[in-house]
């Protein structure tokens, strides 16, 4: 316990090391491989995060205000090919004419050159998402960027053909598994430190079926992640804060208030936002989700929030130092009562093993009563060989755990002792129907051979099928979903017989 945990969501910002900036775009035609791809897996594994292409400007900036990158891992027959580039917003392509960086702080325009003012300033560095047969990339500072699905060039900002009116969108949509309906929001929707936020159905054809406009209560803070269910809205934020005042005066964007009480608003998603209920708590770090579901008048959250102040860089209002005990995650359920007047939630830690708030359940059970959750985490049991790859300070992230909330049981899996894993994955076994049948797939950062494994774990014996190497260090990824071939079109786009 107060060990904290070395997470790779902040690459391609430090100086030296594996993650050292690379300005570097490339392509494997055929990967190597050891074990055996499973011949069902025909599709894409596709990543984004984020790498400074010319250094931050300010010493302080945050990491996640790197230049947005995006990789894909084609899988098809047995073997996997490689793309990666860097995402093409209207910054990118600015400062590479300029050949410089002309931004300040994240998220903060007042910190920015005179000769992009009024620029969208996106770095579009969070997550791929696909949906009605495109392939974007998202952060929740502006709209969908669409990308080619097989050359990843950057198409441009994607508005539902004008049906979404909010200028932001999650990183996080999601799916609803039985219409394959798409649920999506934005907050700060009409402008900075704006306290709009805007809900879409967006049907799957891509078109805007149901919007709604509420505003977020009591201020201003970052909803990265929600949860749907397939009556109910959840939206959780906690601390952070922002506001004109502070950016006015140079600030970054987030300030940490932990006198500030979480929230968590919840409310029909087929509504017209009136019943809209904002319950509150103690302090926490909502960033992302697991899953959620409403029985009657209970509604469930299951999120692998953290006890207090996850980034460093995001400073604390009161200006204590961070403090990285209070940086642990775990397998939290919050339960609500609808009936109630209450305005507060049960918590229940359900696992006492620390674990990365980056969190996956069998998207097929997406709103839905499920009984596997999926993470990352430092198993301190493990070995980890410095001798050749370096001192790195704590225990890196090293471990997939599956945790079954039927059997309160978490089963592991060690990717190895040269090795640091970004955000796990999960792959349905084509043709199965039964949860949590597939493949456990993510990237490991060989830090001894500074090159990028992508590891293949059977989801249920949660033993390794099969890794596919990189001949080079791919560090940035902040989140990567599977696609299977069908949902973009890939061999047709690609020619296949
Ligand atoms: C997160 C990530 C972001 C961001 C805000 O992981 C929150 C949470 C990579 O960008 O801008
Ligand atoms: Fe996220």
């Amino acid at each position: 316990m107060g060990e904290t945990t070395v997470v790779e969501i902040f690459p391609g910002t430090l100086t030296d090391g594996f993650f050292a900036p690379q300005r570097f775009e490339g392509e494997v035609a055929d990967c190597e491989i050891t074990g055996t791809i499973p011949s069902d897996m025909d599709g894409m594994f596709v990543r984004v995060g984020g790498e400074f292409f010319y250094p931050p400007k300010f010493p302080n900036d945050a990491p996640l205000h790197s230049d947005g990158y995006i990789s894909a891992f084609r899988f098809r027959n047995g073997r996997v090919s490689y793309k990666g580039r860097f995402i093409h917003t209207p910054r990118f392509d600015s400062n590479l004419e300029a050949g410089r960086n002309q931004f300040g702080l994240y998220r903060n325009p007042f910190t920015h050159d005179e000769s992009v003012q009024g620029m969208n300033a996106t770095v579009s560095n969070t997550a791929p998402t696909v949906h009605a047969g495109k392939l974007f990339s998202v952060k929740e500072d502006a709209l969908p960027l669409e990308i080619d699905p097989v050359t990843l060039e950057t198409i441009g900002f994607h508005d539902f053909n004008g049906g979404w009116k909010g200028q932001t969108f999650t990183a996080h949509p999601k799916f609803d598994p039985l219409t394959g309906d798409m649920y999506a929001f934005g907050y700060e929707a009409t402008g900075l430190a704006s306290d709009d936020i805007y809900f879409y159905r967006v049907d799957k054809h891509g078109t805007v079926a149901h919007e709604i406009r509420i505003k977020q209560q009591p201020y201003i803070s970052l909803i990265h992640d929600f949860a749907v269910t397939q009556e109910h809205v959840i939206f959780p934020f906690a601390c952070y804060y922002t506001d004109m005042e502070q950016l006015r005066a140079g600030k970054i964007h987030w300030m940490w208030d932990k006198t500030l009480p979480s929230m968590i608003g919840i409310m029909r998603r087929d509504g017209d936002g009136s019943d809209l209920r904002w319950f509150r708590g103690p302090e926490r770090c909502m960033m992302h989700v697991f899953n959620a579901q409403t029985d009657g008048n209970t509604v469930t959250l299951l999120a692998p929030f953290y006890n207090g102040n996850f980034f460093p860089f995001f400073p604390n209002v009161d200006g204590s130092p961070w403090d990285p005990s209070k940086a642990q995650g775990f397998v939290r359920k919050y339960t609500f009562d609808l009936s109630s007047s209450h305005d507060g939630w049960t918590e229940e830690t359900l696992f006492p093993a620390p674990i990365v708030d980056l969190g996956k359940v069998d998207h097929r059970f997406t709103t839905l009563p499920h009984r596997y959750a999926y993470s990352t985490m430092a198993d301190q049991s493990r070995p980890f060989d410095t001798a050749r790859a370096g001192e790195v300070g704590r225990k890196p992230v090293n471990t997939y755990a599956r945790f079954d909330l039927a059997e309160g049981r978490m089963d592991t899996f060690f990717a190895g002792d040269v090795h640091s894993l970004q955000e796990v994955s999960f792959v349905p076994r084509r043709g199965s129907t039964e949860e949590g049948d597939g493949y456990l797939i993510g990237t490991a950062s060989n830090l001894a051979d500074l090159r990028t494994e992508l590891v293949i774990v059977d989801a249920q014996r949660l033993e390794e099928m099969g890794r596919v190497y990189l001949p080079f260090r791919a560090a940035t990824q902040v989140h990567g979903y599977w696609w299977d071939a069908e949902q973009l079109n890939l061999n047709e786009r690609e020619g296949n017989a």
